[in-house]
């Protein structure tokens, strides 16, 4: 063994037996500094024939990178264990204050979600969700849309990419068409979530949201809507008796269709719902159309039921006497923490500080 070998296997023990990263900096320039062991070695290349000089530059350069990445990973090692050293000697100090704790707020849209997630499940139905993205077959094509409807529209509708035909979805029916023909029919569901149209004044804003409902099954009929209907508005809006009419509309994916109005009355500059003679249109609905459950693997002779789709804001600011949707979407924390709910797990030490 060589003297320059002989040396480069006692600084590896070295390094191996090092303890901290002192000990490691001071091998370091042992090996690597000005008069380390690799640059005495190569001080040597001067007076050798060219054959040796190659030989011995070789020899040198594999020391080099073997001791470069034995010191990377000791270094890594080193690293470790100082950090857990640091820790195990750290102590609480008790004397410190203790953090303010801060509870957050559900924002009304999210509460109502919940809120009205429960009223259905009560009655069977259960909850779906799909992707904000969707592609232009489940947003329009399968739910019957002709391809020249005025929603398929560019500036009704934002388009990811025309060609790719992917879109931000415009209501939550995709959801629907998904579930159903992920299935088999009876489906008793509902979707709410986020939906987006290129809309914006003091009553629509780009991103809203919806919530879909679709019951189908065999021998379901338009009493069952309105019945399902009715009481849902009941339970939502914490009364016992509802007006309501059904006028007649149109949709592509449902026939008949039908928009909803339920009636209302201002008292003591309030909105009392369920009573008075002022009507108020809340959400639209339908019967299934055959195309749709076809397009849907579901047989439209044996099958049948009703949809529906609500939007969710503007629930909630009626229930909730919120006057500006735009509000709602600004992300204003006083806002949230007026407007929002505070949740129902209240933690034990949890002292008002949101108030
Ligand atoms: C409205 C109208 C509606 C539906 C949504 C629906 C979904 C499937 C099949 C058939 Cl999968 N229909 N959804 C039906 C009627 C009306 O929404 O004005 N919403 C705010």
């Amino acid at each position: 063994m060589s003297d320059f070998e002989k040396l480069k296997e006692e600084l590896k023990d070295k390094l191996f037996k090092a303890q901290n990263s002192q000990e490691v900096d001071i091998i370091r320039t042992e090996i690597f500094g000005k008069n380390g062991l690799i640059n005495l070695e190569f001080k040597k290349l001067g007076s050798l024939s060219p054959e040796d000089k190659k030989k011995l530059a070789s020899e040198i350069n594999r020391a080099k990178q073997e001791l470069t990445k034995l010191f990377n990973d000791k270094a890594e090692k080193l690293v470790d264990v100082e950090i857990d050293e640091k820790v195990k000697k750290e102590k609480d100090d008790v004397t410190l204050p203790e953090k303010e704790f801060r509870l957050g707020k559900i924002h009304p849209v999210s509460q109502v979600i919940d809120e009205i997630s429960s009223i259905f499940s009560e009655i069977g139905f259960s909850v779906e969700e799909g992707p904000d993205v969707e592609s232009e077959y489940y947003n329009f094509t399968a739910l019957n849309t002709p391809e020249n409807h005025p929603a398929k529209d560019m500036h009704d509708t934002f388009y990811i990419d025309k060609n790719m035909k992917t879109l931000l979805r415009t209501h939550t029916s995709p959801v629907q068409v998904r579930t159903m023909l992920n299935g088999k029919p009876p489906f008793k569901i509902i979707a709410p979530g986020r939906t987006y149209r290129s809309d914006s004044d003091q009553t629509h804003t780009p991103m809203f949201h919806q919530l879909e409902g679709l019951h189908i099954d065999e021998n379901i009929n338009m009493g069952h809507l309105k019945g399902c209907l009715n009481y849902f508005i009941k339970e939502f809006f914490e009364i016992d008796k509802i007006k309501m009419r059904f006028r007649p509309s149109h949709f592509p994916f449902t026939e008949p269709s039908a928009e909803v109005d339920i009636g209302y009355k201002i008292q003591n500059n309030k909105i009392v719902i369920g009573e008075g003679d002022k009507w108020l249109e809340i959400l639209g609905c339908g019967m299934v159309h055959p195309n749709v459950l076809k397009n849907s693997k579901v047989d439209p002779n044996k099958y049948q039921g009703y949809a529906f789709g609500i939007g969710i804001d503007r629930l909630a600011m009626l229930k909730y006497g919120i006057n500006d949707l735009r509000s709602f979407f600004e992300c204003d924390y006083r806002w949230l923490n007026y407007y929002g709910f505070d949740p129902l797990d209240v933690p034990t030490n949890y002292r008002g500080l949101s108030k």
